[in-house]
C-alpha cells in the first residue's frame, strides 16, 4: 500500500492562492495508460520522437509520420481521463483564477472537464493543410493514400513540431498566467522542452512552484518543492 504522500501545507496554499497556473506533460496521461514521450517504453518503436515530431521528418516520410499520429489518435480515443485529470478540473472550479497549460495533445484535460486550457503544442483533434489554411477534423485514422489537399498541399496534424513556434496567442496567455500566478503546479513533465518549461522558471520569480513527479527533472532544482509521487497519488487529495 503506497503510504500517504506528505502534502504539507500544499492544501492551505491552494486554498489561499489568488491565481493558479498548472503546467502538465505526458506523465499525467501515463495515468490514463498513454506512453510518455521519453520514458522507458516511451513513444513509438525505434524512432527518436524528435525525428518524427518535426517538419523535416514529415518532409522525409509523411506516411511514417502519419502512421505514428494515426496510432496515437486511436490510442487517445481508447483511454479515459485519469483521476488526476478529473481532480485538476475540480480544482479549477473552486479557484478564482486558474490556467492549465498543457504540452499534451491528447485532449484528456478537456474531456475531464477542464475549461481554461492552453494547448501549447497543438491538439490531435484536427489536421491542417501545409499550404493553405484549410482544416479538417482528425477523429479517425487518416487515409494514408489521401494525404494531399485539393490546393496541392498536404494534410499534417495540427501539432507544434520541434523547430516550430508555438501559437503566439496561446504562448502569450501562458506567460501572462506565469507572471501573475502566486501558486504553480508542474505535473508529469521532464521539463526538457522549451519554451513550455520556461513557464516554471518564469513563475518561480514570484510564485510558489511545486513539482509532482516520481522522478527528478530538469526543473527540480528550480522549483520551491518537488513531491516524488505520481499525479494520481497527490491531486485527488487536493480537491476540497
Ligand atoms: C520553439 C508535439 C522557437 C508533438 C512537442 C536547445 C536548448 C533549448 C531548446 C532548444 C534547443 N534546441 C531546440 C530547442 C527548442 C526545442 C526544444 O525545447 N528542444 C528540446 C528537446 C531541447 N523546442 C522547440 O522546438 C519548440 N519550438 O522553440 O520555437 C524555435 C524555432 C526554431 C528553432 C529553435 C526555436 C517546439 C517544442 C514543441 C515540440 N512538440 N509535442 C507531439 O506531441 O507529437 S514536445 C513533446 O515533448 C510533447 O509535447 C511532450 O509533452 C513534451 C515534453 O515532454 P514531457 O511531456 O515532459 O514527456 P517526457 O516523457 O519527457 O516526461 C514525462 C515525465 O512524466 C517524466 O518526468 C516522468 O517521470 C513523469 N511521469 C511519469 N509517470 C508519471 C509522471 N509524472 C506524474 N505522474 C505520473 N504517473
Amino acid at each position: 500500500m503506497q503510504e500517504a504522500v506528505q502534502l504539507g501545507d500544499l492544501e492551505d496554499r491552494l486554498d489561499a492562492a489568488r491565481s493558479i497556473l498548472v503546467l502538465t506533460g505526458s506523465g499525467i496521461s501515463a495515468e490514463s495508460g498513454l506512453p510518455t514521450f521519453r520514458g522507458v517504453g516511451g513513444l513509438w518503436r525505434t524512432h527518436r520522437v524528435e525525428e518524427l515530431a518535426s517538419a523535416a521528418g514529415f518532409e522525409r516520410d509523411p506516411v511514417l509520420v502519419w502512421t505514428w499520429y494515426n496510432e496515437r489518435r486511436l490510442a487517445h480515443r481508447a483511454v479515459e481521463p485519469s483521476a488526476a485529470h478529473v481532480a485538476l478540473a475540480k480544482i479549477e472550479q473552486n479557484a478564482a483564477d486558474f490556467t492549465l497549460a498543457t504540452q499534451n495533445v491528447d485532449s484528456l484535460h478537456l474531456r475531464a472537464g477542464s475549461r481554461n486550457v492552453l494547448e501549447l503544442h497543438g491538439k490531435l483533434r484536427e489536421a491542417k493543410c501545409t499550404r493553405c489554411d484549410a482544416r479538417r477534423p482528425f477523429d479517425d485514422a487518416l487515409d494514408l493514400n489521401a494525404l494531399e489537399h485539393a490546393c496541392g498541399g498536404m494534410w499534417r496534424p495540427d501539432i507544434v513540431w520541434f523547430g516550430e513556434t508555438l501559437p503566439a496567442d496561446v504562448l502569450e496567455a501562458a506567460f501572462e498566467a506565469a507572471g501573475r500566478a502566486d501558486l504553480m503546479l508542474v505535473i508529469g513533465t521532464s521539463g526538457m522542452v522549451r519554451p513550455a518549461a520556461s513557464l516554471a522558471t518564469k513563475a518561480v520569480t514570484q510564485a510558489y512552484v511545486v513539482e509532482i513527479n516520481p522522478e527528478e527533472t530538469a526543473l527540480t532544482a528550480h522549483v520551491d518543492r518537488s513531491i516524488r509521487a505520481r499525479a494520481s497519488d497527490v491531486l485527488p487529495h487536493l480537491v476540497t
